[in-house]
């Protein structure tokens, strides 16, 4: 990004309420920028702001008249969340006091309404977060679970970052090296060990890769589908799982119809468990109606939990159903077995009484099982895509390393790894990229 361009977003003093409470509570509303002072000396009629201590004061619009009792703090810049000048206005959370204290920082004519994530946008112009920290204040504020909270404060805390960075600089060292090659003669580059430095280096971007797998479902909470043929007992295990008599439980087939769903947070893993309609075909009416949504949900399933009488076993149209890797079969009602049912060859297993609440812990540790225990560093789609295609620059310079190619190829891929390195950290950035990132945040953030 150009000088003259980050100086222009920067010059302007912006304003916006960045916790919208509805009626009630306490809204604040921030404002950054060189006329912060000014602005909260004009509306206030007062001259002595201490940093950072927060004071009651009367707000008065341009005539005089007051507004609201508020209380304002006053970070002065560079010590501050955006680097700026900066002051947070907390009001009484009713929309129309709000809009009339917006209104009188708007007709002041030195402020403007803030962009989407404009305060961590400058807070990242500012040099105050990196750009993967400005990444993660969006990631903090839209996470629905537990693990997703855990995974942007990880992020934010630059454990990725600090990985990333050393990547970069052997990248970097071996770059150096290659290049000084190609003008001393005496200088003779031992293959060998530049390769196993780079493979290193591509063993990691690997294992973050892996662990990218399971994330999206980590940070949204695994969506766990609950299917299985009629009365094979799917709601009388939602409960037992949930604790509650959640759905109706009933002897009749075809008791459930609409999809039921609850959030429930195991050991710090968020499931979104989908009580579903039992599948038979041929059905019609209500309960194909209900059906056509199982189908649906088994395709965005991130987990399925499919159910069986222990009694009757799989049948063979069932394993249509059925996505590997991704399927705990749970062989239900084993009080009434006398025997012990099979395993399901290809799929994890697991016996239980929903009714009688056997078994449940070893399914549990059967979900939990099913994803990583580490919390994924790379969560964020681009990330993932700059992360993939430094491992894939890394390969080809380990491929010519291997095959004795001229060296100056590989200097070709390193510079492309280093580069992808560099534009995650945001060493190299551009307005399209910050334009895209902040696209996501909310207004005030
Ligand atoms: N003995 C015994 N009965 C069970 C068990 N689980 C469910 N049942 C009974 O099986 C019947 C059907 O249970 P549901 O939980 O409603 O089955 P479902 O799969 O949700 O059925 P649909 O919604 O109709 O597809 C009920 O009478 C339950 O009490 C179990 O582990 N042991
Ligand atoms: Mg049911």
């Amino acid at each position: 990004m150009s000088r003259a361009s980050r100086h222009a977003e920067l010059k302007r003093t912006i304003f916006a309420e960045s916790t919208p409470q509805g009626f009630g509570g306490i809204s604040l509303i921030r404002l950054s920028g060189a006329h912060t002072l000014r602005l909260i000396e004009g509306l206030t009629g007062r001259h002595d702001w201490p940093p950072h201590v927060q004071r009651p004061v009367t707000l008065r619009d341009g005539s005089g008249e007051p507004i609201d009792q508020v209380m304002i703090a006053f970070h002065p810049a560079p010590h501050s969340f955006t680097g700026e000048d900066l002051a947070e206005i907390g009001c009484h959370g009713n929309p129309l006091i709000v809009r009339c204290v917006l209104e009188a920082l708007e007709s002041t004519g030195l402020a403007v309404s803030a962009g989407r994530g404009e305060f961590t946008r400058r807070a990242f112009l500012n040099g105050k977060l990196t750009l993967p920290q400005a990444e993660a204040v969006g990631a903090l504020i839209e996470a629905r679970s537990v693990s997703g909270l855990s995974m942007a404060r990880d992020l934010m805390a630059g454990r990725l970052s600090t990985d990333l960075r050393r990547v970069l600089d052997e990248c970097r060292a071996v770059h150096a090296e290659i290049e000084a090659s190609f003008l001393e003669d005496d200088i003779e580059i031992d293959r060998p060990a530049i390769a196993s430095r780079l493979e290193n280096g591509m063993a990691f971007l690997r294992g973050l890769l892996k662990g990218a797998e399971a994330a999206p479902n980590l940070y949204k909470g695994i969506t766990t589908v609950i299917a299985g043929a009629p009365n094979a007992g799917k709601s009388s295990l939602f409960n037992t799982l949930l604790g509650y008599e959640r759905a109706i439980v009933h002897a009749e087939e075809g008791t459930t119809r609409d999809i039921i769903t609850e959030h429930l947070v195991i050991s710090g893993v968020d499931f979104i468990f989908h009580d579903t309609a039992g599948i038979r075909i041929p059905s019609s009416g209500a309960e194909q109606a209900g059906i056509d949504r199982t189908v649906a949900a088994l395709k965005d399933a991130g987990l399925i939990l499919y159910v069986v009488d222990a009694r009757l076993g799989l049948k063979p149209q069932e394993y249509d159903w059925l996505r590997p890797g991704k399927t705990i079969v749970v062989l239900n009602k084993i009080d009434l077995c006398p025997q012990d049912a099979p395993d399901i060859p290809g799929f994890v297993t697991v016996r239980v009484s929903a009714k009688f609440r056997q078994g449940i812990d070893t399914l549990i540790q059967a979900m939990q099982d099913s994803f990583p225990r580490e919390l994924p560093q790379v969560f964020l789609a681009r990330h993932r895509r700059l992360v993939d295609q430094t491992a894939r620059a890394l390969r080809r310079a380990l491929a010519v390393l291997e095959n004795g190619q001229a060296l100056d190829v590989l200097t070709l891929d390193l510079v492309e790894a280093i580069t992808n390195i560099r534009t995650l950290l945001g060493d190299e950035t551009d307005e399209d990229i910050l334009d895209r990132i902040f696209a996501d945040f909310c207004v005030g953030k």
